[in-house]
C-alpha cells in the first residue's frame, strides 16, 4: 500500500513538473474615445503578453484599429493577471472616465469608481492622466464578463449606456468547456472553437463582434449583424445585456445546454449585465441556411432586434 501511495505521489509530482504554471501577465492600454456618431467607445491601444520564461508577445494587431462598440474583447486564462491602463481620449471633456470589471479579482483601487461613490478617490483617467487597473483572473473566475465605465458624466453611474462597455473572457485553465454536441453533453476543447460571436443586447439593438480564430482577428460587426460559420464548425456565442431592458435571446435551429446543467435550451433570459456563453455545432441536425437569431420580446422584435446566423457548406 505504502509503495502504491508513493508511486502515485511520484506520478503527481512528475505530472506537476511536466506542466509548469503557464500564468501570463497581460499589459493592456485602452483608450476611451468618441465615435463620429457621438457615441462613446473603448479602443485597444496596445496589448502585450509577458509569457513565463520572459518572452513578450505583442498581439495589438489582432484588434480593430479604432474604437468599437462593444469595446475590445480581452481574453485571459484562469491564473493570468492583466494590468490595464486607461487613457482619456474623449475630446472636449475634462470629466473622468473609468473601467469597472466584473467577475475577476482586483484590489479596491482597481474598482473603477469615483470618489463620490467610493469615498476615497477617483479610480479613473483624466485628460493626460491615464489610470492603471490590475485584474486577476484567479481560479474560479472563468466565464464571460462585462467591463464598463463607471465614472463619465454621472459620477455614480458612468456612461456605459453611451457605448463604454466591452467583454472580458476568462477561459478555464483546463482548456475544456461543456457543450451539447451531436445530441450529447460533452466537453469540447477550446482550441477546436473556430469562431466566437459576442452579441450585446442594448435596448432594441444587438451590437456584435467576432473573434475569428482562423485568421486570429477580432472583427467589429456593429449592429444586428449577420454572423457566419461553416456547417459542422464549433462556435461559441457570448450574449450580454446592456441598458435597462430585459431580453430573451433565441437562435433558430440550434440548441445548447444551460451552463452547469444538462438542461437543453434554445432561448435564454438576458437582463442588464447578465450573460450566457454557449457552444453550438453550426447546422447540427438542421444543415445550412440563414438561421435567424433575435430577441423574443415581441416589442423588441418589432423594433428590428434580429440578425442571421449564416451556416454554409
Ligand atoms: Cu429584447
Amino acid at each position: 500500500m505504502k509503495i502504491r501511495i508513493l508511486h502515485q505521489f511520484c506520478l503527481l509530482l512528475i505530472l506537476g513538473l511536466a506542466q509548469p504554471a503557464m500564468a501570463e501577465t497581460h499589459l493592456i492600454t485602452l483608450k476611451a474615445a468618441r465615435l463620429p456618431s457621438g457615441q462613446l467607445a473603448y479602443q485597444m491601444v496596445s496589448h502585450k503578453i509577458e509569457h513565463t520564461g520572459g518572452r513578450t508577445e505583442d498581439i495589438t494587431g489582432r484588434y480593430a484599429p479604432g474604437p468599437t462598440i462593444p469595446g475590445p474583447a480581452i481574453v485571459l486564462t484562469e491564473g493570468d493577471t492583466a494590468k490595464v491602463t486607461l487613457e482619456h481620449g474623449i475630446t472636449g471633456s475634462q470629466l473622468p472616465v473609468s473601467l469597472h470589471v466584473h467577475g475577476v479579482h482586483y484590489k479596491f483601487d482597481s474598482d473603477g469608481t469615483t470618489r463620490v461613490l467610493n469615498g476615497v478617490a477617483d479610480q479613473a483617467a483624466f485628460p493626460g492622466k491615464p489610470y492603471t487597473y490590475e485584474w486577476i483572473a484567479a481560479p474560479g473566475t472563468a466565464g464571460t464578463w462585462p467591463y464598463h465605465d463607471h465614472a463619465f458624466g454621472d459620477p455614480k453611474v458612468g456612461a456605459e449606456d453611451q457605448g463604454l462597455y466591452g467583454t472580458l473572457i476568462v477561459n478555464p485553465k483546463s482548456g475544456k468547456i461543456p457543450a451539447l454536441i451531436d445530441g450529447k453533453v460533452t466537453q469540447v476543447d477550446l482550441q477546436d472553437i473556430k469562431r466566437e460571436f459576442i452579441l450585446w443586447m442594448h435596448e432594441t439593438t444587438f451590437w456584435g463582434q467576432e473573434l475569428n480564430h482562423i485568421v486570429n482577428r477580432e472583427i467589429p460587426l456593429w449592429t444586428n449583424p449577420t454572423v457566419g460559420a461553416r456547417q459542422g464548425e464549433l462556435v461559441r456565442f457570448h450574449v450580454i445585456g446592456m441598458g435597462t431592458a430585459f431580453h430573451t435571446f433565441h437562435l433558430h435551429g440550434h440548441r445548447w445546454i444551460e451552463p452547469g446543467t444538462t438542461h437543453v435550451v434554445d432561448t435564454v433570459n438576458i437582463g442588464p449585465i447578465s450573460r450566457q456563453s454557449f457552444v453550438v455545432k453550426a447546422g447540427e441536425g438542421v444543415g445550412t441556411g440563414d438561421w435567424h437569431y433575435h430577441c423574443h420580446v415581441v416589442q423588441h422584435m418589432q423594433s428590428g432586434m434580429m440578425g442571421k446566423f449564416r451556416v454554409i457548406k
